[in-house]
């Protein structure tokens, strides 16, 4: 395990990466044209979140993970693309008025303020049934077995719906008007809400790439435990950068109505507890040996980014 995880932070995950994310972006670029003029509005709205720059690191998962069982880059595109349609609809529904109602995203209008709410709300829409049909028809002339692309769909329809964004979702809102969130409710929201999508893209990657049933498994289990991390990281890094930003000692941002990791378990509590997530996270992964070396390096990064 010492060896791996010295050799992913020696790997050039900068240069991984980019190399990575130009192949997704082209596939996400080709993914939806628009063909006829009758569509134009609706394919512009769905191309400006799609195309919008995001850091691709659901995509880039899939097909590391492929990779990881000896699988292409390419037989993992569609799937890979199909997740960062899923995605973006998830965060377009997120910033409308009647969610969080978000101006910006990534540093630019959202796109209910460009398109309308009405436009918005059917982008999405049209995003999450293109992801389906683009999984579907991209795997087929990429030449993948029929019952593997009717697992890939199967599993992205149920990190989408009442155990996967859309209950954590819900769940996330009806904590938002409650006092006293437990740990548990906390954890279910962010397993749901984040690390189901990151499970989801992991393990259909590993599928795609031949893993069987046993290997999928360990794979589900990286990509939660990292998934739960991240929201850890997201919470640590709240606290400490607002009460830097406010130059006073950490712990400032215990106290706000949000329940986060850091207010239920205490700042040290929460950074044990994000390593101990990435400790089991890599154990899950280090059996595949040298062929996991992007996967831990992308989990490092996850863990341990500092904005
Ligand atoms: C799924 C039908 C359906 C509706 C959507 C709004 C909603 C239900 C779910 C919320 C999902 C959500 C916004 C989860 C947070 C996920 C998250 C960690 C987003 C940030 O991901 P990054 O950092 O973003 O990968 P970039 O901008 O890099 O793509």
């Amino acid at each position: 395990k010492d060896t791996l995880v010295a050799a992913a932070e020696a790997f050039d995950l900068q240069g991984y990466f980019a190399k990575k994310v130009q192949a997704v972006e082209k596939a996400l670029d080709a993914s939806i044209q628009c063909t006829t003029p009758e569509t134009k509005k609706i394919v512009e709205s769905m191309r400006y979140s799609l195309l919008a720059g995001g850091k691709r690191v659901r995509p880039v998962m899939t097909i590391a993970a492929c990779e990881m069982f000896g699988g292409s880059e390419a037989t993992a595109m569609p799937t890979a693309v199909a997740i960062e349609m899923i995605h973006t609809m998830s965060l377009i529904h997120d910033d409308l008025p009647a969610m969080d109602d978000d101006d910006l995203r990534r540093g630019s209008p959202t796109n209910h303020v460009v398109f309308g709410d009405d436009v918005a709300i059917l982008a999405g829409d049209a995003l999450l049934s293109t992801s389906f049909e683009h999984c579907a028809d991209g795997s087929t002339k990429a030449g993948v077995e029929p019952k593997v692309i009717v697992e890939c769909i199967r599993r992205l329809g149920e990190a989408v719906g009442a155990v996967g964004l859309a209950g954590g979702q819900v769940m996330d809102l009806e904590c938002e008007a409650k006092q006293g969130v437990t740990l548990d409710e906390l954890t279910w929201i962010h397993t749901h809400k984040t690390a189901k999508l990151l499970e989801v893209s992991v393990a259909t990657g590993a599928l795609l790439g031949g893993a069987n049933p046993r290997d999928v498994k360990q794979c589900e289990t990286f990509a939660n435990d990292i998934g739960i991390a991240f929201q850890v990281a997201d919470d640590i890094l709240d606290v400490t950068a607002t009460s830097e930003a406010l130059g006073k000692t950490a712990g400032k941002d215990l106290d706000a109505d949000k329940t986060t990791y850091p207010k239920l378990m205490g700042l040290d509590g929460a950074r044990a507890e994000a390593e101990r997530l990435y400790q089991e996270a890599i154990d899950s992964v280090v059996p595949y040996g040298e062929a996991a070396i992007p996967l831990i390096a992308i989990a490092k990064y996850i863990v341990e980014r500092k904005s």
